[in-house]
């Protein structure tokens, strides 16, 4: 069976029927499931009554699609990711079901409208940033492609925190995403696993006289799963997204209470809970909290012994485990996975070390996201030996292994017996836990070409001398259905009225939009469909500043974590120096522009914060100048999370991609920018560099040094001081800055981030700085020129089939995994009108 829409003429009938059905849906789950009748039901009521009528929509292809996972044929991709930065699912849910239409028609026969509805969802922000959304697409795209996949994840009861701004500054405020009720989620009480902390390890004399090792735990927790569904787009597949939460293992201890510890009691069940209780709001940068380190080992123990779980439902042991699973690592977060496999085979299954070795290096394949030494996870020895006793000892074995492997290979060569080492000896010693994912795998891969060129010339150059066949690269990709066909609805149907549908499935379809661009209704279309999107967001930002955004002027956005390597600064200079130019210049020949910021910094991350701070406090100065203000405005948008994204990244005119050369991994912006019909200025860095080869370098806004030159910098030593004393423009800009004129005259306010421009400038903005304000003056002009323009934003969404996930996706199948698609038939089992017997 198949799901696309009908076009005979019965589907006239068959709509209407369908709709009926979805109204009495919603008044039933509106009844039974929310308990209020429909006249007295709040939003909340009918999001959840809606919501609830839609799963019941997937569920008889969820339940086969489960069945097929315990096929012996199927291998599963088990997806282990500390982060899955879903989004909103119910309007991605209704796009890949095909019901967008119906549910909206049913809706508003209820006197609704279906966009207040999608719009309350709170979204599940389990994630960072583009770690955690990368995830996200990546399970659209399994499905999709119809690949057997479960992710396994922490189900964070207070995910990525909301930002607010207070008099510039960043709040953060806890986010309560599961407060209004998740009805997309199924506890699965009969699934829970134990997982043991602390305490000792033992030898021991089994029955049969064999001498083994046994960890005796400190103390226990449970780990309960809650699954959500994640469709396909029109296919039957349905995979799992499979989310632990911590429980203590009894609620309540009796003999506490009988003694009188009540509070004793209570406690060990806060402290249990206290484990998936928050995500870590630090993107790329690593600070070892060991409850950190224990909610890592917490899911990956879930999910371990979960899929070991599924394997031995099906095949009498795990000798054939790498058949059926291949466990992907999202980063290090899920390396504690090698260690504890190796526990499990060992000291459960009782498996011999070689044969446990065996398996293991055969299930688990680890993507490296960043380059960034500060990201890079080393847990203190102690720590990791405290918390984790037995897989200390493992990790020491594999090591002494490992090692003696290396002296083999390079006799003699101490020194890199010393760098590939997993314990980093060189001062406290710590657990490299990247060393421990590329051991204990059989594939590493980067994810962008000059991300995986720089691992195997840098950061991973060892192992890739050691093993020159294990590391390649995957470049990401995101997902058109969410990232287009949900978030730039104008947008889809004008390419779906001018090519078919196909670029939904086959992103590089849209090279069939080339030849249009020669077409003078094409393009005029194409324009109307970015000014409509643009005046969307101008009426909604008109209730909180009025109706100063002009649909006209050009959107320069840059949205992502704040962070100094991403160079929002460098962004900011040019925008004073545009602005101390309009102010000295007022004919000055410049389209008009709004700057648009969106993005949080980490809590602890100081600098980050005084930037967000410098972005509000320009923006007061520039948006209440009359000198200015209507060719010059900038605007932070605040708590930027993937339902935000859904409209800024179709507005966008331009896309800002400016980190210095070598440290962003790939990024993912980049890509949703140009599939949305964005150019884009940026550096030779990430994913930006293969963004360019696709689109064409007259396509592409280039600007900066690239990683060689970044390089030559660095060792001829670099000198933002001297660069400052020699650009007049830049010495003005900062010094406008420096002197308070964006502080009410507070002299103090910025310094800290002037003086690291000046005086260090790890992140060679000053560098940049004259190159990409040229380059800003090019796309100014060429913005002007509206035909030009139009004809290379086209052309940029054409390009873009490379970075669809399907295409990332398929990549990972064919190198890594070694899966291909497995289709679920539908065999649709009717419920028994009569009742059931229990078997
Ligand atoms: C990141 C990289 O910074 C980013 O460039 C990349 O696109 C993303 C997904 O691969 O991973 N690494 C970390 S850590 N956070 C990221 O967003």
């Amino acid at each position: 069976m198949t799901r696309t829409n009908t076009t005979d003429c019965s589907s006239h009938t068959n709509d209407s029927n369908n709709i009926k059905k979805l109204k009495r849906g919603f008044a039933y789950k509106l009844f039974y499931q929310q308990g209020v009748w429909p006249q007295n039901a709040s939003l909340n009521d009918y999001y959840l009554a809606v919501s609830y009528t839609v799963r019941d929509r997937m569920q008889q292809m969820f339940l086969n699609s489960i069945l097929s996972l315990q096929k012996k044929e199927s291998k599963i991709v088990g997806y282990l990711s500390a982060e899955f930065l879903m989004g909103p699912h119910l309007h991605n849910n209704l796009i890949n079901l095909g019901l967008y239409d119906q549910v909206s028609r049913a809706v508003e026969e209820c006197g609704l409208d279906i966009k207040q509805i999608i719009d309350h969802e709170e979204e599940p922000g389990l994630g960072n940033g583009g770690l955690g959304r990368l995830a996200a697409c990546y399970l659209d795209s399994l499905a999709s492609l119809q690949i057997p996949a479960i992710g396994y994840g922490i189900r964070y009861e207070f995910g990525m925190f909301d930002q607010e701004i207070k008099n510039g500054w960043q709040k953060e405020l806890g986010d309560r995403w599961l407060q209004p009720g998740n009805p997309w989620e199924f506890k699965k009480a009969d699934l829970t696993v134990e997982v043991g902390a602390r305490g000792h390890t033992e030898q021991y004399t089994d029955d049969h006289g064999n001498q083994r090792v046994r960890w005796v735990p400190g103390g226990m927790v449970k780990g309960i799963p809650y699954d959500t569904p994640v469709l396909g787009y029109r296919v039957n597949n349905v995979n799992l997204l499979r989310l632990w939460s911590a429980e203590a293992p009894k609620s309540f201890d009796f003999d506490d209470f009988n003694v009188g510890d009540y509070q004793g009691a209570v406690h060990e069940k806060i402290m249990a809970e206290t484990i998936t209780k928050v995500l870590y709001p630090n993107d790329e940068h690593f600070r070892g909290k060991e409850l950190r380190l224990f909610q890592q080992y917490f899911f990956v123990s879930c999910s371990m012994q979960d899929m070991v779980r599924i394997h031995l439902f099906m095949f009498p042991n795990l000798d054939n485990f790498p058949d059926k699973f291949a466990v992907q690592l999202n980063d290090t977060h899920p390396a504690i996975a090698v260690p504890e496999f190796m526990r499990l085979l060992i000291d459960v299954h009782h498996y011999s070390w070689e044969r446990a070795w065996d398996i293991v290096t055969h299930t688990f394949a680890y993507t490296n996201h960043t380059l960034l030494p500060e990201a890079l996870e080393k847990w203190p020895v102690a720590m990791l030996g405290r918390v984790l006793p037995r897989h200390l000892e493992i990790i020491y074995e594999i090591n002494s292994r490992f090692l003696d492997l290396v002296r083999i290979k390079y006799p003699g060569d101490v020194d890199v017996v010393r760098r590939m080492s997993i314990i980093d000896e060189s001062g406290e010693r710590y657990v490299r836990m990247a060393h421990l994912a590329c051991i204990g795998g059989y594939a590493i891969n980067g994810v962008a070409e000059l991300h995986t060129r720089l691992l195997k010339n840098h950061t991973l150059t060892d192992f890739h001398r050691l093993w020159p066949d294990k590391l390649t690269n995957v470049t990401n990709g995101v997902t058109p259905r969410r990232w287009m066909v949900l978030s730039n609805p104008r947008l889809a149907r004008l390419i779906s009225s001018a090519i078919g549908d196909g670029w939904i499935t086959n992103l590089y379809k849209l090279r069939e939009l080339e030849p249009m661009v020669d077409d003078p209704v094409f393009c005029e279309k194409w324009q109307q469909v970015k000014f409509d999107n643009k005046q969307d967001i101008c009426a909604m930002f008109s209730c909180a500043y009025g109706p100063m955004f002009n649909p006209y002027a050009m959107f320069d956005v840059q949205v992502k974590r704040i962070h100094e390597y991403k160079r929002q600064h460098l962004n900011l200079l040019h925008i004073v120096n545009l602005y101390q130019r309009l102010k000295n210049n007022p004919n000055l020949d410049v389209p008009p522009r709004i700057f648009i910021f969106g993005g949080k910094a980490a809590p602890g991350y100081t600098m980050a914060k005084l930037i967000i701070k410098l972005i509000n406090s320009i923006a007061e100065v520039v948006n209440s100048d009359p000198d200015v203000n209507t060719r010059l405005q900038v605007l932070f948008i605040p708590n930027f999370n993937v339902q935000i994204g859904h409209m800024v990244y179709p507005m966008a005119d331009l896309s800002e991609q400016i980190s210095l050369a070598g440290k962003e991994a790939s990024g993912t912006g980049n890509m949703k920018f140009s599939m949305n019909g964005a150019l884009t200025i940026g550096t030779l860095d990430g994913a930006n560099v293969e963004i360019r080869e696709e689109v064409a370098p007259e396509n592409f806004f280039l600007f900066g040094m690239d990683v060689n030159e970044v390089q030559e910098l660095g060792t001829a030593g670099y000198d933002p001081q001297t660069i400052y004393n020699q650009n007049e423009g830049l010495k003005a800009a900062i010094n406008l800055i420096a002197t308070g004129h964006f502080s009410h005259g507070d002299r103090e306010l910025f310094r800290p981030l002037i003086d690291s421009l000046l005086y260090h400038d790890p992140y060679m903005v000053l560098a940049d700085y004259q190159s990409y304000v040229d380059c800003q003056q090019k796309v100014g002009e060429v913005f002007q020129d509206t035909r030009r323009w139009t004809k290379m934003a086209i052309l940029n969404a054409a390009r873009m089939g490379k970075f669809s996930s399907d295409r990332s996706i398929a990549d990972y199948c064919r190198k890594i995994w070694k899966i291909k698609p497995f289709p679920v038939e539908l065999k649709l089992q009717q419920l028994p009108e009569n009742g059931f017997k229990f078997p």
